[in-house]
């Protein structure tokens, strides 16, 4: 049965007029090795963490800058908004298309919250807590070229053409901002898109992008703003000793005008020094360790890297299922071939090494929770290919050959082939990551024995379900496993109300 809504009625929970309180008991374990009697032993110990959640429950007017705005993704995501907001349907061939949010786990997918008289009661994944509604954003943004939104959809090729038809009023005034234009860090295909810079020294351009940010909220007047990178790849920039490793140098380094501070880390600075979060959607270091620093010491939430879209979601979910069904995948061969700007700008070998290494990573949690399977330092052979189709435009082919070994040396292959517009299972994971990035700078929470209430890490591990190369606060470990990622983002959302974490025990009928 789905219901829309529910609220929680618990001792340890408290609804006040702009807040949830939640006290909940965090069930952990504490693994030591320790000398027991002259022998180490592993010794795991269940622990329990009294914590306070508090939910800050009035929800902003929230707008969103895109830094690449007029992209495939910029212009469908603007597109798919605007015809939710204003309920536009479509002819296509098979039938008249109403507009939806499906692909995105904030507005279209939905979470156990109980059972009543022997049946599963569900209700939507928005209802845990409450968000921004995604109709009610203010979208704006950057793009290195000035054309109009109506006219970047048109190029963009996505959506249908009776669709396109109603946008076009809407978004034909719509224009974004000049952007920060470096021919050095991507493709040099690019260069003929690159008609609207901001000009001037480094400095000088993050000044510039801090002038638009508090104009826009200005202009717009919106209570809070989230940045999301949905620009170009760029290529990876040298972390260098006093150039970037830290705060103070990489700070210094911006003042210097130094060379190899790519434009997006310059619009994250932007964002960090004025407390705005900041999100990249693309595969490069963007998060220099100097940029890290400098989120942490602001507090300023930033998350990444690159999202999980199409082939790595299902690599994510397919290698966690071989791994955990004691299956021992030894070959995983991921071809793709598209034709959109973003195929072109990564047949650069230097932009599709940021790609290759995002997508290549992402196993290694799954292979290193098995030595059953694998040796230490073992991994299966992982090959990355992407080549660049115009004909096949935003309509991305993804071919995956995995094979592993079965049962008495038996050899198992699971060969995948995947067809869809890439724009189109982009779009829906902006609008949760920057509605997630939203909601997370509302909760607030401590532990037993912790003074204060306080934010969480500026590094926002929570947003990792939805990105191919999860950014974490140094120390932690990285988890790329689908069904992992998004269990922790519900629990965590359940725990502000006072929920238990979804165990699937299902007591009640054994
Ligand atoms: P796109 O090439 O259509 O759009 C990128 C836009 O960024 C272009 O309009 C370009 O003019 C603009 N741009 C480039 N450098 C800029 C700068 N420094 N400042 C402001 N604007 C700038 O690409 P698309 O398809 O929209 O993808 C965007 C990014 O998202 C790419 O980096 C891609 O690798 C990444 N991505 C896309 C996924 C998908 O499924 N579509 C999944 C994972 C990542
Ligand atoms: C070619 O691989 C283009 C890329 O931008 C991908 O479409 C994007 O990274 C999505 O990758 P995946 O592996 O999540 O489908």
């Amino acid at each position: 049965m789905f219901i829309e809504s529910f609220k929680v009625e618990s001792p340890n929970v408290k609804y006040t007029e702009n807040e949830i309180h939640s006290v909940y008991d965090y069930e952990t374990t504490e693994v030591v090795h320790e000398n027991r009697n002259g022998t180490y032993q592993w010794i795991v110990k269940p622990k329990s963490v009294k914590y306070d959640f508090i939910t800050e429950t009035r929800v902003p007017k929230l707008g969103v800058m895109l830094v690449g705005w007029g992209g495939n993704n910029g212009s469908t995501l603007t597109a798919g908004v605007i015809a939710n907001k204003e309920g536009i349907s479509w002819a296509t061939k098979d039938k008249v298309q109403q507009a939806n949010y499906f692909g995105s786990l904030t507005q279209a997918s939905s979470i156990r919250v109980g059972s009543y008289n022997g049946e599963e009661i569900y209700a939507p994944f928005k209802s845990l807590l409450p968000m921004v509604n995604p109709d009610d954003v203010v979208f704006g943004g950057w793009d290195i070229s000035d054309m109009n939104l109506a006219d970047a959809m048109a190029r963009a090729r996505v959506l249908d053409i009776d669709l396109q038809k109603q946008l076009r009023p809407y978004m034909e005034n719509m224009i974004p901002l000049p952007g920060i234009y470096d021919p050095d860090f991507i493709a040099a295909n690019q260069g003929s898109r690159a008609n609207s810079v901001i000009k001037g020294t480094k400095k000088e351009q993050v000044d510039h992008i801090i002038k638009d940010m508090r104009e826009f909220k200005e202009k717009n007047k919106v209570d809070k703003l989230v940045v999301l990178w949905t620009a170009n790849t760029e290529r990876y920039s040298n972390v260098i000793v006093g150039l970037n490793d830290t705060m103070e140098n990489l700070l210094a380094s911006v003042e210097k005008d130094e060379s190899e501070i790519s434009p997006s880390t310059l619009y994250a600075i932007a964002c960090v020094l004025e407390g705005i979060p900041f999100i990249n959607g693309s595969p490069q270091n963007t998060f220099v360790p100097g940029l890290i620093e400098l989120a942490i010491s602001k507090n300023c939430l930033i998350g990444g890297d690159d999202f999980k879209s199409g082939q790595t979601k299902m690599k994510s979910v397919l290698v966690d299922f071989l791994v955990g069904a004691g299956i021992k995948p030894t070959s995983i061969v991921s071809y793709n071939h598209l034709g959109n700007n973003d195929g072109m700008n990564l047949s650069a070998p230097q932009t599709f090494r940021s790609k290759e290494i995002s997508k290549s990573n992402v196993v290694d949690d799954m292979v290193a929770s098995n030595g059953i399977l694998f040796e230490p330092g073992e991994h299966p052979d992982h090959v990355v290919v992407i080549k660049y189709v115009p004909y096949v435009a935003d309509s991305k082919r993804a071919m995956d050959e995995y094979t592993s070994e079965i049962f008495m040396g038996g050899r198992n292959t699971i060969v995948m082939h995947n067809t869809c517009e890439d724009s189109l299972l982009a779009a829906p994971i902006i609008l949760d990551l920057v509605l997630l990035a939203e909601l997370s700078t509302r909760i607030q929470f401590k532990a037993e024995g912790e003074g204060k209430f306080h934010s969480f890490h500026p590094v926002a591990t929570i947003l990792s379900y939805l990105t191919k190369a999860p950014l974490v606060p140094p120390g932690t470990p990285v988890v790329n496993a689908l069904s992992k990622q998004r269990a922790m983002l519900e629990n965590i959302l359940r725990a502000c109300v006072g929920l238990a974490p979804e165990n699937n025990m299902i007591m009640e009928y054994k």
